[in-house]
């Protein structure tokens, strides 16, 4: 296949090197403007791959896009005349409400959504690691690209496990469960994962949790409170060691994914009139840091 990776940080470079690898023409579309650029996996051979080549997204059979979510629409903006509506779209980042915006960017396209818990890390512009093995989800969304269920074969090829999920919306909101859990708290506290298997966070864990499950029942997602919990307790035992993205964005004082993380999850409840006190507060810690960086 023809695939551009728009946004090839550490998961988009990951992608981009596994599926040159499977035999895939693999092309980038980053920030710099350079007109190749050199990827290599941990210590293993340099790769080269076109950069910002119209040519490229004309001729592309998949854009996968891996920017972070507050990103999406304002990175695919200058990319839409040129795509054609065979193109399909793949959205891979934290959090969610971006299929919405894209879904009006671009209404012809199919257009995908995945989720993966592969690790990855780019200690440098070049290098990328491979931090842990994962498996990634498939779907679509609409029904062009609920036809695109080959995908799972050729990201399987790639890096595997790789499936394709009929009902793709429930592992997103699993996954926005488990994110909208570890990441403020872990931010907010600067401390790893693990660390939150401490006592005291356990009531926050455990009320931010149960919000979320009745917002997914409204959403028509089964999901139940105790269940909810033990999947983020998991990720927090797996992921022991590991800063979250959030923990990062805001130590390095970047702008975070809270607006697509418990912002998604609060406009979602409001739209049921749904309280979610503890969300809520979360999402106004991680606010209220945001803006100290600019007022002070
Ligand atoms: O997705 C993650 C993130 O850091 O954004 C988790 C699952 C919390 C792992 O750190």
């Amino acid at each position: 296949m023809n695939i551009v990776i728009l946004g090839p940080g550490a998961v988009g470079s990951l992608w981009a090197l596994k599926l040159q690898q499977a035999g895939h023409q693999v092309a980038l579309w980053a920030r710099e403007n350079a007109p190749t650029l050199s990827l290599q996996l941990a210590q293993g051979p340099l790769y080269s791959f076109a950069n910002q080549s119209r040519l490229e997204i004309e001729q592309a059979d998949l854009l996968l896009v891996t920017v972070k979510a507050w990103q999406v629409a304002e990175a695919l903006a200058p990319l839409v005349d040129s795509l054609s509506s065979d193109t399909i779209i793949m959205l891979m980042h934290n959090g969610m409400g971006t299929a919405e915006q894209v879904a009006a960017l671009l209404p012809d396209n199919p257009l995908v959504v995945a989720t993966t818990t592969h690790g990855a890390y780019k200690p440098s512009r070049q290098q990328v690691l491979h931090t842990g093995l994962g498996t990634t989800q498939l779907g679509g969304v609409n029904a062009l690209g609920k036809q695109c269920a080959f995908l799972a074969d050729v990201f399987d090829h790639a890096l595997p496990a790789a499936h394709w999920n009929e009902h793709i919306e429930h592992a997103l909101w699993t996954k926005l469960a488990i994110n909208c859990a570890i990441n403020p708290l872990t931010a907010i506290h600067q401390c790893k994962n693990g660390q939150l298997a401490d006592a005291r966070f356990a009531p926050m864990l455990s009320e931010v949790s149960a919000e979320l499950a009745a917002v997914m029942q409204r959403e028509g997602i089964a999901s139940d409170h105790a269940h909810l919990l033990r999947s983020v307790m998991q990720v927090v035992e797996a992921t022991a060691e590991n800063y979250s993205s959030m923990q990062q964005d805001i130590y390095y004082q970047r702008k975070s994914e809270i607006d697509f993380i418990n912002g998604y999850l609060l406009r979602c409840a409001a739209k049921h009139h749904i309280e979610t006190p503890h969300n809520q507060k979360l999402f106004e810690q991680i606010k209220q840091i945001e803006q100290s960086w600019t007022t002070s």
